[in-house]
């Protein structure tokens, strides 16, 4: 083998991601983000190479007094910033945390019920999923076709019936707040958990602009802290009014049951973002939602069918869209990536859930978008563009002016500077 080519090889495959995704790209993934300046330099430290098993004053291994440090300090202000009573950063993805959680809650044949994930729910909340792994089973809520949402009134009686042992809330796909309290007080009535997976809107719960799962009845709240928290890949649960017993088996899961040695070297990027949500998040997150709304509402004017029309598209950082008009989610994100245009196909609620190779929608996000500084004004030239990819217009014209505009926003916003 040649290994100087093959080590020139991986950091021009570096280069290419670099340039592409990271300068060349409208990325509107809605599970995507871009940590700070401050907080990418945080990442790279000694920490990316050291052990550290259990809970902080607490370990298994030796050297880990300034892990303890930057991990206490991340578990002080998660709790600060979500007004949680329990913080616990050592999970290393959202979808690791619900393992750990949905394990710890309900034993092996229990059973969980959720939105389901054509409803929105993530993955891992399903039979096939992780919950499945960990060999509960699984229920799915009532839907209201018309209004696009949860039927709460019937989805509080099948819970009533049913008896689940947790009951989620939360997702992948969420354009208005979920009915937490409502579903607290169904789970309170039967002994439930109500696990709030945040993954998604977890930015904007920092930033004060959408619902509070905690404040609102959540026992649990889990997420990733890369969506619209723009923080370093990677998991956290909090908690709130969770009695001792459960903690203990949530953080028993987490270690030693789950995640062995928990990635310490995303602590400081994640104590840095906290530092930055808390100082900006308010108005990124503002601006997130107000650029979500200015998309839909204008690839909406354009002829694209984007849902919740009647609510106003969204009031979260992303909507989707049915697209089977333009040959359905595969086609619509292939044309849009032929453009530098990334988002993803996605299932609608009435789509079956084995037809994720060509569902019929589309799911966008604005949150990347927002933090390199664009705003509503930016969002009507994106839906442009957008509409002009899917309808056949020339790619190399469509693209060349993509470019041009991420060209303008290079900086991210919403930052400690230097
Ligand atoms: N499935 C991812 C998403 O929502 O995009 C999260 O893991």
């Amino acid at each position: 083998m040649d290994f100087e080519k093959e080590k020139n090889r991986v950091f021009d495959i570096i280069a290419k991601q670099n340039k592409w995704r990271g300068g060349e790209c409208l990325n509107m993934i809605a599970s995507e983000n871009v940590m700070s300046p401050v907080a990418t330099k945080a990442y790279v430290s000694d920490f990316m190479h050291r052990y550290a098993e259990g809970l902080p004053h607490q370990r298994y291994y030796q050297g880990t007094k300034f892990t303890d440090d930057i991990e206490d300090m991340c578990n002080d202000l998660a709790k600060k910033l979500f007004g949680a009573d329990f913080a616990d950063n050592r999970v290393i993805s959202g979808g690791v945390a619900n393992v750990c959680v949905f394990s710890a809650l309900a034993k092996p044949g229990e059973l969980l019920m959720g939105p389901g994930t054509p409803a929105g729910s993530h993955i891992s909340h399903e039979k096939f999923g992780a919950a499945g792994v960990v060999a509960l089973n699984v229920e799915h809520y009532e839907f209201d076709f018309e209004r696009y949402d949860i039927d709460v009134e019937k989805t509080v009686a099948k819970i009533r019936s049913l008896k689940p042992k947790i009951v989620t809330l939360g997702g992948s796909v969420i354009q208005f707040p979920h009915p937490v309290r409502e579903i607290r007080a169904a789970a309170d009535e039967i002994g439930a958990t109500v696990v709030y997976d945040g993954a998604h809107v977890l930015g904007l719960i920092a930033g004060g602009e959408f619902q509070q799962p905690l404040k609102e009845g959540a026992h649990v709240m889990t997420a990733s802290t890369h969506k619209t928290f723009p923080g370093p890949q990677g998991g956290i649960v909090l908690g709130k009014g969770l009695d001792e017993k459960r903690q203990r088996k949530i953080q028993n899961r987490i270690f030693p049951g789950i995640v062995s040695n928990h990635h310490v070297h995303r602590l400081p990027a994640m104590a840095i973002t906290l530092l930055e949500m808390m100082e900006f998040g308010k108005d990124y997150a503002k601006q997130t939602v107000k650029n979500s709304k200015a998309l839909a509402g204008e690839l909406d004017r354009l002829g694209m069918k984007v849902l919740m029309k009647e609510r106003g598209f969204t009031v979260s950082h992303q909507f989707i869209a049915d697209v089977r008009n333009f040959g359905g989610g595969t086609k619509v994100a292939d044309a849009l990536e032929e453009c530098n245009m990334i988002i993803n196909k996605n299932l609608l609620a009435f789509d079956d859930v084995n037809n994720a190779a060509n569902p019929s929608g589309i799911r966008v996000g604005t949150q990347e978008l927002t933090r390199f500084g664009m705003k509503e004004k930016e969002m009507k030239q994106v839906a442009d563009l957008m509409v002009r990819a899917i309808g056949g217009e020339n790619k190399e014209k469509v693209k060349k002016e993509v470019v041009e505009l991420r060209g303008r926003f290079k900086e991210v916003q919403y930052c400690f500077k230097g």
